[in-house]
């Protein structure tokens, strides 16, 4: 049985309160989402807690049909109203929730001043449906397009836009996707936490400018704010109770910060990543989270008190050390109850097995001072915004891809369409097992990754710290489809 959750109530009541004009669409949760009628399949949609879930306008039982305006919005941080976009004046976005091997329909209208596109972060669709504005023409303001696509693996994804990212995304405009199994186990609650950081300026109640400063030029942009669902992260505790075990779906949605999580009073393990279920989950103390990457934990709640899920984040203090500050990003009052119960994975067999690369590529990450714009330009292979492609694979295609970072800012590298393993050489950032579609690559090291080149298409390569893409760390990988 699954609890209605008090937190959800909070939530759902300070977002409709903020916007008492949202579209009726979105007032739905999972909690009060469409019941399965006769003509339904018996695989009922999980609860989902952390927002709003879009509710499915088509009565097809594998047809999920949902509407996002991308629109300007007003939001508040600690007393203080921002000019923020939403989609659907929600920041973050209603989830998008379906099963595998739905048909999800998107019809996006544009309200917004400037153009934009919406990427689907993960999904393995064709590259018309991508986002990509070199292939799309990008929604103009006033129009409306109608995204296509079909649901082919379970996972926690997210949604954004393709166009001025650097800008759109942490002004809010980003969702989360959730794709169910049904063979995954119940969970007593599913909770959704898109982690974010926003960088404010609190004195006058606006974003500092863009590009505005050589940090966020060098490092991308980082918030002096952490938020949990577009919420500061720390002023809310929610509940919990004592022998349940939950599933988060956790995203990095930040422009540029890594996340280094760790959890206290609780114990998890970790479920899933990227590309779905993992075959076998595994436990770790501290995870690490670079932008644009996902992971599902399944977390118990042995004892009954507090429960923190902590950031731990670099700072320098008095006397100039470089130290580790703890954030609670998520704070729990755990009730008594009972010893948590056991929960059975089964054996998930991954969308793509394991397998040998046939060639090796190598692709430079750097930077350069340019004469133009803001005096620096980030490259791949030595080209800012590369209009050729990188490489061109032939579908089906094993290749082993060297990520050579010869800078000391990290990259977090996100090829879309495809999934790949991070080759593990026992440091932290590539002991990721899983299917991956983002890397981290720290300063100054290599990163190599076994990509399977099995969706056809042209797939944007770039670095999800989206200051680094906007200033030319954004090029192209053909897959060429095979003779059928
Ligand atoms: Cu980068």
């Amino acid at each position: 049985m699954i609890l209605v959750p008090l937190a959800l109530t909070f939530l759902l009541v300070t977002a409709c309160s903020s916007d008492p004009a949202a579209p009726a669409a979105d007032a739905g949760t999972a909690d009060s989402a469409p019941s399965p009628d006769s003509s339904a399949p018996a695989f009922e949609l999980p609860a989902l807690w952390g927002a709003p879930v879009l509710a499915d306008s088509d009565d097809a039982p594998d047809v999920v049909s949902v509407k996002l305006v991308a629109e300007k919005t007003k939001w508040t941080l600690d007393g203080v109203e921002y000019d923020m976009l939403g989609y659907n004046g929600k920041l973050p976005g209603p989830i998008l929730q379906a099963k595998v091997g739905d048909e999800i329909v998107v019809e996006l209208t544009n309200k917004l001043d400037e153009p934009t596109t919406i990427h689907w972060h993960g999904l393995r669709i064709s590259d018309q449906m991508d986002g990509n504005p070199r292939i799309q023409n990008p929604v103009k303001p006033g129009e409306t397009f109608t995204y296509r696509f079909r649901a082919r693996e379970a996972g926690t994804y997210w949604y954004h836009p393709h166009v001025n990212s650097n800008q759109q995304v942490e002004r809010g405009l980003y969702g989360a996707i959730v794709i169910h199994s049904p063979d995954a186990p119940r969970y007593d609650r599913e909770r959704v936490l898109l982690l974010d950081d926003v960088l404010v300026d609190d004195k006058n109640g606006v974003l500092p400018p863009f590009l505005g400063s050589h940090p966020e030029i060098m490092h991308g942009r980082w918030g002096n704010r952490l938020l949990t669902n577009g919420q500061a992260s720390s002023r809310v505790t929610h509940t919990a109770k004592q022998g349940n075990v939950e599933r988060w779906r956790i995203v990095n949605t930040a422009n540029a910060r890594t996340m280094e999580l760790e959890i206290k009073g609780a114990t998890f393990r970790v479920i899933g990543t990227d590309g779905g279920p993992l075959e076998k989950p595994y436990t770790t103390t501290r995870l690490l989270v670079p932008v644009g990457q996902r992971y599902d934990l399944e977390v118990s709640f042995e004892q009954a008190g507090k429960v923190e899920l902590i950031s731990v984040t670099q700072s320098v203090d008095a006397n100039n050390q470089l130290v580790e500050v703890p954030y609670a990003v998520l704070s729990l009052d755990v009730a008594a109850g009972e010893a948590p119960r056991a929960v059975e994975w089964p054996a998930f067999t991954p969308p793509i097995g394991e397998r040998q690369a046939t060639r090796t590529v190598t692709v430079e990450l750097n930077g350069q001072q340019v004469s133009t714009g803001v005096g620096i330009a980030w490259t791949m292979n030595g080209q800012a915004n590369a209009k050729d492609p990188l490489f061109t694979f032939d579908e089906g295609e094993t290749v082993r891809i060297k990520l050579i970072n010869k800078a000391g800012p990290e990259h977090p590298f996100h090829l879309h369409g495809q999934f790949f393993r991070i080759v593990s050489d026992g440091n932290p950032w590539t002991d990721q097992p899983g299917l991956k579609d983002t890397v981290l690559v720290p300063g100054l090291s290599t990163v190599e990754i076994i990509a399977y080149l099995d969706n056809p298409g042209r797939w944007m390569a770039h670095c999800h710290i989206l200051a680094h893409a906007e200033l030319g760390m954004m090029s192209e990988m053909v897959v060429k489809p095979a003779q059928k």
